[in-house]
């Protein structure tokens, strides 16, 4: 049997006349009509707290979007994830990464199999190959000291590990030094490397498949890089490359020593493997210390997922407000905005999380969706991006939700800097809220034809999401808010979040294509006219 189609659920129909409802007042009105409300929406969860009280919404659409994510079954999608049930069912694959984080003596079964202690081995073996070369014992062939790290890896296996390298470089190690090398552009090897002795040198060559065309370039490159580096002698290779992948064999194919090698397994997707083996090159730069603290925070978020009631549960109220903007009012974006250098990176790691996750149009029983699905994420560190896109955030025409991140305490206290940093964020959600009305702008004496140009209509939604600091633990915790946020929106709208069919064709006439522009001789171009004649020109001109 069918489940019933979304857009004819009860909550749905409701959240339609909410949604007329709201449509004709403002937060402005809301706020003065409530003056609690700034305490009230708020919910603390996991070292996180959420105001989402700057939200179009009232009490009645929360209570609507709740039965909304309850009729459509999130709370049981959520129960088969944690119990190991096989919901990527186009992969026919379990959806586990919450086991990567459970701790030891947890359970978690998989076809009747506890998975957690495996996890923990391997974290064991990471943690004992971090600390060899944190502390010197672990060398290079010619005896020297391992002093660069090089993360080779895309995708899933890149945006992870840089995104928390950068995220917790307060944290690390700073006598060594971390690379990381992912597009097949030959520039990024190459910038990755420049300067950098081979000889105090290691590659992680993360690939959960070990087939990646990119990765594996990048990996041949490197190992083309060590040897002319250290005289041709092949016995010194295996000192200089681990290997972080599910495929032992391809490993060993391609000359790295299965000894050093990190597993994982198939039940955790690409884009949700940080805090596995992928996550290596944080465990060296962070100690396994702080490595542990990591998984602590994304497991804190992860209980309060499973067991906060939903009216209380962050990832869904901030997925369930996801669903509100794009679905009923038809917004196509959201911006996340942190106002914390560090995590300069967290934009470009969530816009994988949430658009491979929820960029489907197809839904789990074969038919075409009928609404919108996943939104469009992007953002930049504040303050910067009022200096520049903020403009259309304020006044365009497009109705942008944002996510503001901040925390308490600055990790780099210099004067007056944070006060001034934090107040941005309150300030920046406070204006796009409340906005600056004609009356408002005229009272400053501007004149009658520039008043328009000046005012701030205001009504524009945001989050606001603080953290006490950013160290390990909330940094876990903040991308398990995002990944349970992805993963409530995907319920809802009856698609599978875990697979990516959608990155697969381009890959396959990439590979038709690479003969074509390598070919001696002059191929047979059978494509459109357009593909044809950008070969053609190519092969001429390069
Ligand atoms: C993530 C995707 C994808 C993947 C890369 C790298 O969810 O599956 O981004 O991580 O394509 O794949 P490998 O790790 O297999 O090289």
């Amino acid at each position: 049997m069918h489940a019933p189609h979304l857009t004819q659920l009860p909550a749905w129909k409701a959240l339609e006349a909410n949604r007329d409802q709201i449509a004709r007042t403002t937060l402005r009105e809301l706020f003065a009509a409530d003056p609690t409300r700034g305490e009230r929406m708020a919910v603390e969860g996991a070292g996180l707290y959420l105001d989402y009280s700057k939200n179009r919404a009232n009490n009645e659409t929360l209570s609507l979007l709740v039965q909304l994510a309850q009729q459509s079954g999130v709370e049981a999608h959520r129960d088969a994830m944690f119990a190991g049930q096989k919901i990527n069912v186009t992969e026919d694959r379990a959806v586990l990464h919450v086991a990567l984080r459970a701790p030891e003596g947890s359970i978690i079964l998989l076809d009747g199999v506890d998975v957690v202690p495996a996890v923990h081995k391997v974290l064991k073996s990471m943690g004992a190959f971090a600390d060899g070369i944190r502390s010197g014992t672990w060398k290079g062939g010619s005896g020297k000291r391992i002093r660069n790290i090089v993360n080779v890896g895309i995708g899933g296996s890149d945006l992870g590990p840089v995104m928390a390298y950068e995220a917790l470089r307060h944290y690390t190690d700073s006598s060594l030094t971390f690379r990381f090398v992912s597009n097949v552009d030959g520039t990024d090897f190459a910038e990755a490397v420049a300067g950098l002795d081979p000889a105090e040198t290691l590659f992680i060559i993360s690939s959960k498949t070990f087939v990646t065309l990119e990765t594996m370039t990048n990996a041949q490159t490197a190992r083309e890089w060590i040897l002319a580096g250290l005289g041709g002698d092949t016995s010194v290779v295996a000192r200089h490359f681990v290997a972080v992948s599910t495929n032992a064999a391809k490993v060993a194919e391609f000359g790295i020593d299965t000894t050093n090698m990190f597993g994982f397994w198939d039940w955790v997707g690409g884009r949700y493997s940080m805090e596995s083996a992928i996550g290596l090159s944080t465990m060296i730069a962070i100690g396994p210390r702080h490595f542990a603290d990591l998984l602590g925070g994304f497991h804190a978020m992860d209980e309060h997922f499973r067991s906060a009631p939903l009216e209380r549960n962050l990832p869904v109220i901030l997925g369930l407000l996801g669903v509100w903007y794009s679905n009923f009012f038809k917004s196509q974006s959201i911006a996340v905005l942190p106002y914390e250098q560090y995590l300069k990176r967290f934009p470009a790691y969530l816009q994988q999380l949430t658009m491979e996750s929820n960029g489907k149009s197809t839904r789990l029983d074969g038919t075409h969706v009928t609404y919108n699905t996943g939104s469009i994420y992007w953002g930049e560190p504040g303050t910067n991006g009022q200096h520049s896109f903020y403009q259309l955030i304020h006044q365009g025409t497009h109705l942008i939700p944002c996510d503001f991140i901040g925390f308490n305490k600055a990790l780099n206290q210099l004067g007056h800097h944070h006060d001034y940093l934090i107040s941005n964020i309150f300030a920046q959600a406070e204006a796009l809220a409340f906005g600056k009305t004609a009356s408002q702008v005229k009272a400053e004496g501007t004149p009658d034809w520039l008043t328009p140009h000046r005012v701030f209509e205001g009504n524009r939604p945001s989050n606001v999401i603080m953290a006490d600091v950013l160290n390990p633990a909330t940094l876990g915790s903040l991308v398990a808010l995002y990944e349970h946020a992805v993963f409530t929106q995907g319920a809802i709208w009856g698609i599978n979040c875990f697979d990516q069919w959608g990155v697969e064709l381009g890959k396959q006439l990439a590979q038709n294509i690479i003969s074509e522009l390598e070919s001696v001789t002059q191929p047979t171009l059978a494509h459109d006219s357009s593909t044809n004649t950008l070969i053609q020109r190519y092969r001429s001109r390069r």
